[in-house]
């Protein structure tokens, strides 16, 4: 266990466990303004009928990217002082007409290749992480996020996966984080009462519902960064990502401010300008965002 910038960080569990719950890294004051802020942006698109850009585009939350802190935490854990961001931030806000089994998060990885384990993302330490900021209190509600723990590092099926299954209790100014390979379902829930127990995406349609934690009452907003050391892993990412049309739709009108630059190099941030890439290989003719779901590049 190590302090870094204030913040208590395991990185023999991380790397362990393929997540962390960063506890108290940042105040309950800090994480209502990130919130009115996220909430103050997607209020704003919804006025001018724009689509959701890279955060890092978005001058009310761009800040939060190369926040010091959490670069410091980034750079501990990737054991690197140079550590990347590949345009991979955004939010979401989900409101509280939860309907209980059908609006159930499903398993996912982030990572490239993610169900070969021969493929190039398993030959060597997965040097992607994400940090998950959810900005409403989870320590009692569900909502939070769960992971299926060790699975960073493996496939897991049947009982064993689910005995892995754990839930993010985070409360207000708790941070996740956890490696892009790691198996992982939004919109988690928790057992009411023991909110260290996780239900995922197969237990929510079973259990009824006075066994669940409740919702919160107001929306859930959640907010994602992702960072990298600039390696081979990241580069088969950024190729892969090139193919994803929900990122077209994200990058195509993101722009990075002077400002915003700036402000990434003072941090030692260095930014890889995907939206740039992508506009582009779009001038040029070339095929972008085709691929509406996960698809497997060419190793
Ligand atoms: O918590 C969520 O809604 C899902 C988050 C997620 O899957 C991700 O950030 O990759």
């Amino acid at each position: 266990m190590t302090l870094v910038a204030g913040t208590n960080v395991d990185e023999d569990k991380f790397w362990k466990d393929g997540f962390l719950i960063l506890r108290d890294m940042f105040t309950p004051a800090h994480f209502r303004m990130m919130r009115e802020r996220v909430l103050e942006s997607l209020h704003l698109r919804e006025k001018n009928g724009t689509k959701s850009t890279d955060s890092l585009a978005d001058p009310l939350v761009a800040e939060f990217v190369y926040d010091e802190r959490v670069l410091a935490v980034a750079r501990h854990l990737l054991g690197h002082k140079d550590v990347a961001y590949f345009g991979d931030s955004s939010y979401a806000v989900v409101g509280h007409d939860y309907q209980p089994g059908i609006h159930v998060g499903g398993w996912h990885r982030d990572n490239t290749d993610r169900s070969d384990t021969s493929l190039p993302d398993w030959q060597s330490r997965y040097s992607l992480i994400r940090f998950g900021f959810y900005l409403q209190d989870h320590r009692k509600k569900s909502g939070g996020l769960i992971v299926r723990r060790t699975t960073h590092d493996r496939l897991l099926q049947g009982w064993r996966a689910y005995l892995a299954d754990r839930y993010l209790n985070t409360g207000l100014g708790d941070v996740g984080v956890w490696s892009m390979r790691i198996q992982h379902a939004g919109l988690g829930r928790c057992i009411r009462g023991m909110p260290w127990l996780p239900i995922g995406p197969h237990w929510q349609k079973k259990l009824p519902e006075f066994m669940m934690a409740p919702f919160g009452t107001e929306e859930r907003v959640g907010f994602w960064i992702s960072y990298a050391l600039d390696d081979h892993h990241l580069k088969r990412h950024c190729d892969y990502l090139i193919g994803r049309s929900e990122r077209l739709d994200m990058w195509r009108d993101s722009y990075y401010s002077p400002e915003t630059l700036a402000a990434c190099a003072k941090a030692g941030l260095k930014v890889i300008d995907m939206p740039g890439r992508m506009r582009e290989m779009l001038a040029q003719g070339l095929e972008v965002g085709t691929h509406q779901k996960h698809y497997q590049i060419a190793s």
